[in-house]
């Protein structure tokens, strides 16, 4: 790896996983080298963006639990493999850290790849190969790239599975998503048509919007602010809240904690998964920005 540009620096970090600590001129990022996952954003003078379970393991080969998961190449169980991992394999592999520059307005942008092999030898051969793009500025800005290595068209589902702090989920309300269908997953499966009104989380909530390519914003009267999701390259939304018995049953999520966190995932999944042509990529952004609200 070349010298590092100020502000950037590798360390260890919990459980000694490798992470890259990202100190911009208007907002810090930390990402380990895990799953390339955004464990930490921060723009500066405002409180952290992303939620992070302080009951997350951070060992290798485990996902952590809360930051920006990506989910890949399959988003939840995969289809006829019970025992494959959840949400895939690139959570839960090492990244290598391709490059690291500074802009001209002081933000730091950083690349990880999961190449071919790299995922082959952590034990699931595959013809697609990934690249994570890391911008951190006043906004935070990720680019996932998939790549077909292959001779044949590949198909895949993809997720940055975002995990927002907020100061209560059951005062928030979630804009952008008025009137488009989900599937949810609290019912069975069930294909819902979307209410009119925005968001508000009460029970236990776990919905894939189909079709939803525009952004999302997050509205935290608490903390008077708005967290705008925008994306590009996603026709996926997903929002997510475990609520109470579920977040007690998960080992690596504080009983209470459920009340101060919300999942708003750009994703491509289910109807809306990527079949790539060989040799072709694919892109999906996402921008996480901090409005007064
Ligand atoms: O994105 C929502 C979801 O698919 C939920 O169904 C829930 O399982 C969540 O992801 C967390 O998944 P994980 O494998 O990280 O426990």
């Amino acid at each position: 790896m070349e010298r590092l540009p100020d502000g950037a620096r590798l360390e260890r970090g919990p459980g000694g996983l490798e992470r890259l600590v990202l100190s911009a001129s208007d907002g810090e990022a930390i990402v380990t080298l895990q799953g390339a996952h955004v464990a930490h954003f921060q723009p500066k003078g405002e409180k952290p963006v992303l939620w992070m379970s302080s009951q997350s393991r951070f060992e290798s080969g485990k996902p952590i639990r809360g930051g920006v998961p990506i989910c890949f190449p399959w988003f939840g169980p995969k289809a006829g493999a019970p025992d494959a991992p959840l949400h895939g394999f690139a959570r839960i592999l090492p990244w290598s850290v391709a490059a690291v520059t500074r802009g001209s307005d002081g933000s730091l942008r950083a690349a990880f790849d999961l190449t071919a092999d790299a995922a082959a030898r952590g034990g699931f051969p595959h013809e697609l190969a990934l690249s994570l793009t890391v911008r951190v500025g006043r906004n935070l800005w990720l680019d996932l790239a998939v790549h077909n290595t292959d001779a044949a068209p590949r198909a895949f589902e993809a997720a940055l599975h975002s995990y927002f702090a907020v100061s209560d989920v059951r005062q928030a309300r979630i804009r952008g998503l008025e009137g488009t269908p989900y599937v949810d997953k609290t019912a069975g499966m069930a294909l819902k048509p979307g209410a009119s009104e925005p968001i508000t989380i009460a029970a236990e909530t776990d919905r894939v919007y189909l079709g939803a390519t525009g952004a999302v914003t997050i509205e935290d009267p608490g903390w008077r602010r708005r967290i705008v999701v925008a994306k590009v390259g996603s026709s996926t939304t997903v929002v997510w809240n475990p609520w109470i018995a579920k977040a007690k049953a998960m080992p690596d999520f504080g009983d209470d904690e459920w009340s101060g966190m919300v999942c708003v995932e750009t994703a491509n999944a289910m109807d809306d998964a990527v079949t790539l042509a060989p040799g072709a990529t694919h892109v999906m952004t996402a921008t996480l920005e901090v409005q007064a609200g």
